[in-house]
């Protein structure tokens, strides 16, 4: 075992996973067949320099297998990172659901998490500006219970008929496959100009949520309106949410697309190497319950996938933990054979009628089906249950499972007609009754067709700087967009949302600013009815503001895995160094040297230290803060590097902490601007280590943005 997984040896899949696993440690290379191999250096030949013989049995196996690796990449959600965990309970939810890993507290449910971009190939950058996705694979002891979510709580759309349409605007043009991994081009906006009930969720997509600063740091949410039921067979609704313990936060755009190019597997390293280092990712699964009676309650339909529950309606109860605390052994067969489903439920949780995860429902086996070739895809490892299958299901593709019975149907008497169904006292699955007395009909409900009042609700919940963001993404998205015609619906469609906003974006585009909220048409209306019923109406939300909804109110109290620049080249003050490093480590933070050459440095006590980048190999966008301890010739070398003072310049307008010390103030007081009121907020100089560390915590200091801009 590995020492990783002596460390969980309590995740029963883990466990279940080691069978599986193979090595090569202290073996000899063998064919697929277990032939020892003696040559991998040459293939068999007719002569020294002679053709290579069809007979070479060990090159053909070995070529054709190479030949064969590539799967199809999922068609949406195609670049993911996965690692796994444990989920525990600090309460019993029995008087809710009757589901085990919510009311069993001593239970360590195990988990395997796949978060990912949606839009981007395999291969695309983390940064892209994209929704994420947040899927958990519970392995519990009643079998597994997938949640499959994002990390926004709306859609954008009402029904899963439009699903194709969606991906097929928002992936690469068809005709030149231009561009990978980003919605800011002509189709995609074309299709979201003419389908405002697009509206909410693009408020999300264009805010800093759609460039997280990490994984971890990130919300997740089931999107859906669920059913939870309990042991006596009554119903609740639910919405999941997952709250990061580290906080929400996010990058700024300039940033996103700089780390693309430095390192476009930010998101995937940054996962990683917290895990590696120990510094377990934590969130909180709350839940929001509403009874069956308040079904109807709200002035939205809890089954619309275009709305949320604000908070202060239905507070998010937090009812266990989920700690990752172990990487994956191998990409392939684990984190790229998941397969996850939003119909894998288990007893105490159900479906509810919202039309999107209706549709969903379908979806997930059948890409499995294509994407992993086989019916057969619940036998990949990863994807096993912990808890045995049994069935009468046989054969196909690839089928690993040596059904030892005699028979493969039921009813049986030959095998006393075993596997036999299960009484739901013993844990047998029977769906929620629910009433249903209805037409067959293709249609939208009256009650899914406000479209603004919650982008309008999302947008007045966002701090200041928050609004900056989003009006400067819609700025580029739409600047991108070649045809005149889909930017104007843009902005018509912006005018329902808020006219301030709107006006800024039709100013940068050169549009004519509006002088009043426009009526932006629906086109997504069958060819038989008439606009009329599907027109789309601005609701009045009881809740104007929402402080859920804004990242300036989220946790800002630890520095726990935040990336600290020191930058420090030979004849640094040791003290300044070793105490700052000293306090990073204290608060689990990473303090990593940039240097002006690599290899070692000597400080001016001759203390040697390894050093981690040099300017050429790193990049402060890489990074959440600058620290430039003093000591006259490291300040003197660094400062004479051009990429050293845009190390810092550009820190500074990112508005991360900047912290220095004795030269290293001077330096850098030389280099950054005052502000208009002193002294800009979060440059931390001469002052106690702890100071700049407690300015780390903070994120960012938006107030800095752009007061003055500085050239970066
Ligand atoms: Fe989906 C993958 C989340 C709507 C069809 N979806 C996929 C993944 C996530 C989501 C996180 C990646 C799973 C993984 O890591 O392997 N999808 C969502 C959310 C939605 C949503 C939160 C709306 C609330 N999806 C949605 C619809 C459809 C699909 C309406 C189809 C009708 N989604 C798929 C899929 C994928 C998928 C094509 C691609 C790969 C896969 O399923 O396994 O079936």
């Amino acid at each position: 075992m590995k020492e990783n997984d002596k460390k969980n040896s309590q995740n029963e899949k883990v466990d279940k996973l080691q069978p599986f696993s193979e090595n090569g440690d202290q073996e000899h290379l063998s064919t697929n067949q277990g032939l020892k191999i003696n040559d991998n250096q040459n293939s068999l030949k007719a002569g020294e320099r002679g053709p290579t013989l069809l007979e070479d049995f060990i090159m053909r196996e070995k070529i054709t297998h190479f030949d064969h690796e590539r799967i199809p990449e999922r068609i949406v959600h195609a670049r993911g990172s996965g690692a796994h965990g444990i989920f525990e309970l600090y309460e019993s939810q029995q008087n809710y659901t009757k589901a085990g890993f919510l009311t069993d507290t001593s239970r360590k449910t195990p988990v395997f998490v796949r978060f990912s971009t949606v839009a981007g190939s395999r291969g695309s950058t983390d940064l892209a500006r994209d929704v994420r996705g947040f899927s958990v694979k519970f392995y519990t002891e009643e079998g597994i219970y997938d949640f499959v979510g994002n990390n926004m709580p709306v859609f954008f759309i009402q029904d899963a008929i439009k699903f194709p349409d969606l991906i097929h605007a928002v992936k690469p043009e068809p005709h030149n496959e231009i561009p990978q991994a980003a919605s800011a081009h002509d189709t995609f906006w074309d299709f979201i100009s003419l389908m405002p009930e697009s509206t909410h969720m693009v408020m999300w997509l264009m805010s800093d949520r759609a460039i997280p600063r990490s994984l971890r740091m990130m919300e997740g949410f089931g999107v859906h309106t669920f059913r939870l039921i309990n042991e006596a067979g009554a119903s609740s609704f639910v919405k999941f949410h997952w709250k990061p313990l580290l906080g929400v936060h996010s990058v700024v755009w300039d940033e996103a697309k700089k780390i693309s190019g430095n390192d476009p597997d930010f998101h995937r390293r940054d996962l990683w190497d917290a895990i590696e280092s120990g510094t377990f990712p934590e969130w909180e699964l709350g839940l929001q319950i509403i009874s069956e009676e308040d079904e109807h309650k709200f002035d939205f339909d809890i089954l619309d996938p275009t709305k949320l529950i604000p908070e202060e309606l239905v507070p998010v109860i937090p009812v266990g933990k989920m700690t990752l605390n172990r990487n994956p052994d191998n990409f392939f067969a684990e984190t790229e054979q998941v397969a996850f489903h939003p119909g894998h439920i288990v007893p105490g949780i159900d479906f509810t009628n919202d039309p999107l995860l209706q549709g969903r429902l379908f979806s997930y086996t059948d890409t499995q089906l294509s994407r992993l070739g086989s019916p057969n895809f619940h036998e990949i490892p990863i994807n096993r249950p912990i808890n045995g299958v049994h069935n009468n299901q046989r054969d196909g593709h690839m089928r690993q499972t040596i059904n030892t019975s005699k028979t493969s149907y039921e009813p049986n008497s030959i095998s006393e007609n075993y596997p036999a169904q299960a009484k739901v006292a013993d844990g047998g699955f029977s769906s929620y009754e629910e009433r249903i007395d209805a037409r067959k009909i293709r249609a939208r409900s009256e009650s899914f067709r406000d479209h603004f009042s919650q982008a309008k609700l999302f947008y007045n919940s966002q701090s200041e700087a928050e609004k900056n963001h989003l009006t400067d993404a819609l700025r580029f998205e739409l600047g991108k967009v070649e045809r005149e015609e889909i930017r104007k619906r843009m902005v018509g469609i912006l005018t329902q949302v808020d006219l301030e906003l709107a006006s800024k974006v039709a100013e940068a585009l050169g549009l004519e600013v509006p002088s009043g909220p426009e009526k932006p048409i629906n086109h997504s209306v069958p060819a038989d009815a008439s606009q009329e019923d599907y027109e789309s109406k601005t609701g009045s939300s009881k809740i104007k503001v929402s402080a859920a909804l804004s990242m300036e109110n989220t946790i800002k109290d630890t520095i726990k895995s935040r990336q600290i620049a020191v930058l420090a080249t030979d004849g640094v003050n040791s003290e300044q160094l070793q105490e700052l490093i000293k306090a990073a480590q204290a608060g689990s933070a990473q303090a990593k040297i940039v240097a002006t050459h690599n290899g070692h440095i000597k400080d001016d006590k001759g203390v040697i230290h390894k050093v981690d980048f040099t300017f050429l190999t790193t990049a402060s966008v890489l990074f959440d803060a600058v620290y430039v301890p003093g000591g006259k010739l490291s300040v003197n070398a660094i400062k004479a590097e051009a990429d050293a003072q845009h190390f810092v310049v550009e820190a500074f307008k990112h508005c991360k902490a900047i912290g220095s010390q004795a030269e290293g103030t001077e330096w850098i007081s030389q280099l950054l601007p005052d502000g208009s009121n002193g002294k800009p907020a979060g440059v931390i100089t001469n002052q106690p280590v702890q100071k700049f560390l407690n300015a780390v915590s903070q994120h960012r200091f938006w107030e800095r943005e752009k007061k003055p801009d500085v050239p970066a």
